[in-house]
């Protein structure tokens, strides 16, 4: 029943492409309906579903102004991460940064723009690697809360992530 009713739509489809092809005076009013289905066609939104693990952020000590976001994001498709945030009344300034070694051994660190992905790959952000940056905090972060981090993909997506303050790895 369902190869019938294919064949049938399949007929019906190819004999209305048949007739806006065929007749030149009225093409435009034939045509113009099919540029706006082929185009919402192209338009349709594949949603990446970015599935996180193992967030959490370290307790600052308490003469502390900058805290350390980390987590696993794992995306449904390749993307990047192009940025993260968090309310200024937590932090007036937040960075992903990426963690670098000097020629001569020093460890240091420095924002990164972007952070490709890979789909169904995690991307960790870990103590020593990749990791978000909050700067100018307001007061030390304490366990037992958590902050709302907004994640910006290359893609455009965005997703907030409930971070809880550890004193260690969850
Ligand atoms: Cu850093």
């Amino acid at each position: 029943m369902r190869k019938a009713t294919f064949t049938a739509t399949v007929i019906a489809a190819l004999t209305l492409f048949a007739t806006s092809c065929g007749s030149s005076t009225s093409s435009t009013d034939t045509v113009a309906p099919e540029t706006t289905a082929a185009a919402e066609t192209t338009v349709v939104v594949t949603e990446t579903t970015f599935t996180i693990d193992g967030a959490w952020a370290r307790t600052s000590p308490m003469e502390s102004t900058v805290g350390v976001v980390y987590m696993n994001i794992t995306p449904s498709a390749d993307d990047a991460l192009v940025g993260a945030s968090v309310d200024m009344a937590i932090a007036g300034m937040t960075q992903v940064h990426e963690t670098t070694t000097a020629a001569d051994g020093s460890m240091g660190m420095q924002e990164i723009a972007s952070i490709p992905m890979t789909a169904g790959t995690p991307l960790e952000l870990v103590s020593g690697g990749f990791h978000i940056m909050l700067m100018k905090l307001a007061k030390p972060l304490e366990t037992g809360t958590s902050i709302a981090v907004t994640l910006t993909f290359e893609s455009g997506a965005t997703t907030i992530v409930d971070v809880p303050v550890l004193t260690e790895a969850p």
